[in-house]
């Protein structure tokens, strides 16, 4: 009964209901507009870690990890106008990477608001368009109900980012109500229906490909997918950054279908005649700038499952649309009566995978596709592997061969949104959630020192990630742009860069310099046995832009075409 509960400050109310959604680690940087919920999360420092950042844009990115690492809400607590602005790119990230995020944000007291107060911001208006869901909770009593609201409107459908703002005087003020029991996100299933078609179709089909990518999967999907494939003998290929989601040692595995795409895997999205799309999007980076597949009809049969009904006929329309979360539609998918078996066309395509992940030689001394090959080779199966945006990434989704789900959870974190300074973060957060697993960024020299801060934050809370810093001196990905358009005329793509080692070594890290292969696996390994955070810089040769392409090249074919 209501009479019966004591009376708590809003900020103890919204910490108790974080907890009760089982949030373990939350991720911020503090600011006055909150104080209560600092205050409420004192309380519960054995049952939710609160991970204090040094810049908001790396908590976000360690939010949006936390989510494609366990599935649930990452939870990001910053400030007012400043903490709001600094911590979006997160957010954006977690929207276009269907990441189920919950951001708390401090607003002015219902007192002062519409005065344009102090960092007074419309969040309505501002995160509108990057989140799922955006509002504001102006009374104590119903923080369990908005929070509650928060998680499902977060994990329902398409997953996403969701705003909630903290008016001050709100959060200061007492309420005596109960905690919400913790969300259970609703479940999509295929209709018997669709599965009778879906049987026919996959029944007539002679070269199918699977297509799988997005957020919401789990391991148990993974691994039926997995026996699934097994049993069909199906190619299966991976969206964009989402290349941990089959093991892509197993002899089903196409490759990914993404940046830097294999000609032969195009051609092969092409001339499927059924393309089965579990869980992607089929967006920019996925369709080769929407050209393998026709807008807005495909050539190929299309068989699009997804989770957010309103992604279906967004850009294509399918043969057979089909809304159903993962786990739902792959355990369908078993139980279907299939005699086919595709094991011919899979060999042919596996071996063209194998050909194209083999490292090509590289001008310089550092042969940084054997290093990406040796770690392949090297890491434990369950090491977790980051990185953020550059051309430095091309050799790491080519070279890398994903071991698949492992203990649960991902082995892969990388943003399909293509934004720079996400390494870091992502591995900080993942070395805190799983301590016992080898934690690899991967950044390049632009990429890494736009988070590069967030080293301290893995030190304050002794999260011994390894960094590999590959360093071109330059903002090499719009250097090869700018080489291909304005040949000859470089500007505003070169970098002075610090002494890489000596900037780990001043956060209490471990720094390593690399400039031949033969030196990179045992300052790997020591970067590793040394217990602290560590950066490997590698330094390569300029020439080499692409796993296959040289600047000289680039700027020699540009030029000959004017
Ligand atoms: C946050 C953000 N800012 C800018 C860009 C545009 N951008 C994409 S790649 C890139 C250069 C990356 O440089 P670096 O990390 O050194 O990698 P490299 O391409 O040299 O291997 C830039 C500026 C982006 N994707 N994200
Ligand atoms: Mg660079």
């Amino acid at each position: 009964m209501k009479s019966d509960l004591k009376a708590r400050h809003g900020g103890k109310i919204l910490a108790d209901a974080l907890a009760g959604h089982g949030v373990r680690a939350a991720f911020g940087v503090p600011g006055e507009s909150f104080l209560p919920v600092l205050d409420g999360l004192h309380d519960l420092k054995e049952r939710l870690k609160f991970v204090i950042c040094r810049q908001e844009g790396g908590a976000s990115y360690m939010a949006e990890a936390y989510a494609k690492l366990t599935g649930e809400p990452g939870v990001l607590f910053v400030t007012r106008g400043p903490g709001a602005t600094n911590g979006s790119v997160g957010v954006h990230t977690a929207f276009q990477d269907s990441s189920p995020m919950l951001v708390l944000v401090g607003q002015v007291g219902n007192d002062f608001v519409e005065r344009e107060a102090f960092q007074e911001i419309d969040y309505r208006r501002m995160y509108g368009p990057l989140t799922k869901w955006v509002s504001q909770i102006d009374r104590a009593e119903r923080i369990p109900e908005y929070v509650s609201h928060a998680f499902h409107v977060a994990t329902s459908g398409r997953p996403g980012p969701v705003l909630l703002a903290l008016p001050e005087d709100m959060l200061f003020s007492e309420a005596a109500v109960a905690d919400a029991p913790c969300y259970r996100a609703p479940k999509a299933a295929p209709a018997p229906a669709d599965l009778q078609e879906l049987e026919r179709l996959l029944g007539a089909a002679k070269n199918p490909l699977v297509l799988v990518g997005g957020g919401g999967w789990t391991s148990r999907a993974i691994e039926a997918l997995r026996a699934w494939a097994e049993r069909t003998g199906v190619p299966v290929a991976a969206s964009f950054r989402c290349q941990d989601y089959f093991d892509n040692r197993h002899a089903c595995y196409a490759g990914d279908v993404g940046i830097g795409l294999n000609p032969k895997l195009a051609q092969r999205v092409k001339e499927a005649d059924l393309l089965l799309v579990i869980g992607a999007r089929l967006g920019e980076m996925t369709t080769s700038g929407y050209t393998l597949l026709e807008v807005p009809v495909p050539r190929q049969k299309l068989v699009h499952v997804h989770a957010g009904a309103e992604e279906l006929g967004r850009v294509y329309q399918a043969t057979l649309p089909i809304v159903s979360n993962y786990e739902e539609f792959v355990l369908a998918l078993s139980s279907l009566n299939l005699h086919s078996n595709w094991n011919e066309n899979t060999k042919d395509i596996h071996r063209s995978y194998l050909e194209w992940n083999k490292p090509v030689p590289m001008p310089g001394a550092l042969h940084y596709g054997e290093v990406i090959a040796w770690l392949s080779d090297n890491l434990p199966e369950d090491a977790i592997v980051t990185n953020g945006a550059g051309n430095f990434a091309s050799w790491l989704h080519r070279h890398f061969r994903y071991k698949g789900w492992r203990g649960g959870a991902r082995t892969q974190l990388a943003p399909t949104s293509g934004s720079m300074g996400y390494s870091v973060p992502a591995a900080v957060a993942a070395k805190i959630l799983h301590p016992r697993r080898t934690v690899v960024a991967i950044a390049g020299d632009g990429e890494f020192l736009m988070n590069g801060q967030e080293l301290a934050t893995a030190a304050q809370y002794g999260a011994p990630i390894v960094v590999l810093v590959v360093n071109n001196g330059m903002y090499g990905t719009i250097r090869m742009h700018q080489e291909r358009e304005f040949p000859a005329r470089v500007s505003g793509t070169e970098l002075k860069n610090p002494d890489f080692a000596a900037y780990a070594r001043a956060f209490g890290g471990h720094g390593e310099t690399v400039e031949r292969t033969a030196e990179f696996a045992p300052a790997f390994e020591r970067a590793v046995a040394s217990g602290k955070p560590a950066v490997v810089e590698l330094r390569i040769d300029p020439e080499a832009i692409t796993p296959t392409a040289t600047l000289s090249g680039l700027r020699a074919a540009a030029l000959r075409k004017r």
